[in-house]
């Protein structure tokens, strides 16, 4: 690779074996230190616990990260746990995913396992993952320095400007570049934290409040996938490095209705 070098930061973190945090990037070598330190920092004050094993790796990527923009940002304008859940079944039955699929996250994002890694599962909620327990995780994603400074100043504006929600859009933004991932469905595994997202090309990147209760410790991400070759997905996710460096708008709340319609208007504008 010519030119700038990057490296692939990594960090999980555990008590007892048990995962508890992870975080990662993608930075030049003159950040190195910085982040390290950042991202040991965080495992060490993670309101989950306190972790007794930390694992960081740092590697030279020999392939050049591909640049892309991130998802547009919204929050869907809900209070109810049940109103949100139908909800996020309206927006992905609407982008062809079966009630059946949608049914099976839910149900094994509710059944108190944190994988490491995401559920990969087809339009009929069938799992395709080779590893059923860890799942996929996906790795080898970052912001530039512009971009991530965009983000901030218009998450700012929404009282969003925290890592959880940058990170969250930066993996999926990284996900649903891939053609043949048609949705995504994510609840946070932190008993604190009571807002997930879906996303999709479709629709972006959609915030959803109260998709759980507070002090539930369980969650993860199920990736809804059609056609393709599952090895090539996985090959993707895991291995090929993609940089944001172009902000999509970030918005307040939006309705249901809103949300539903802004996609037929996209489609209609694509039509032109
Ligand atoms: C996670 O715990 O990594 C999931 C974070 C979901 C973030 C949702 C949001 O607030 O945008």
């Amino acid at each position: 690779m010519s030119g700038r070098l990057y490296y692939s930061i990594r960090m999980r973190a555990a008590e007892n074996s048990v995962h508890m945090s992870g975080a990662e990037g993608i930075y030049e070598k003159g950040d190195i230190l910085d982040v390290v330190r950042e991202y040991t920092g965080r495992a060490l004050t993670h309101e989950k616990g306190r972790a007794d094993e930390i694992h960081i790796a740092i590697e030279e990527l020999k392939e050049k990260p591909g640049r892309i923009s991130s998802l547009p940002l919204c929050t869907l304008n809900a209070t109810r746990p049940e109103a949100v859940r139908k909800a996020a079944f309206k927006i992905l039955s609407s982008i062809g995913i079966t009630d059946r699929a949608i049914d099976e996250a839910f149900n094994s994002l509710r059944m108190g396992i944190t994988m490491r890694g995401a559920m990969l599962m087809d339009i009929e909620g069938v799992r395709l993952e080779p590893d059923l327990l860890r799942g996929v995780r996906v790795t080898r994603m970052g912001i530039s320095k512009n971009a991530e400074a965009q983000l901030s100043k218009q998450l700012a504006k929404l009282s969003l400007d925290n890592s959880t929600v940058k990170e969250a859009l930066i993996l999926a933004s990284k996900v649903h570049r891939y053609p043949m991932v048609l949705g995504e469905l994510c609840i946070s595994d932190d008993p604190n934290y009571t807002t997930g997202y879906i996303a999709s090309r479709a629709y972006g990147y959609i915030r959803l409040p109260h998709i759980k209760k507070k002090g539930v410790p369980y969650g993860g991400r199920a990736f809804f996938v059609t056609g393709g070759e599952i090895k090539e997905l996985i090959k993707y996710l895991q291995m090929t490095p993609v940089l944001i460096d172009k902000i999509k708008p970030c918005e307040g709340m939006l309705t249901l209705k809103e949300i539903l319609e802004r996609k037929s208007h996209r489609k209609s504008r694509g039509r032109e």
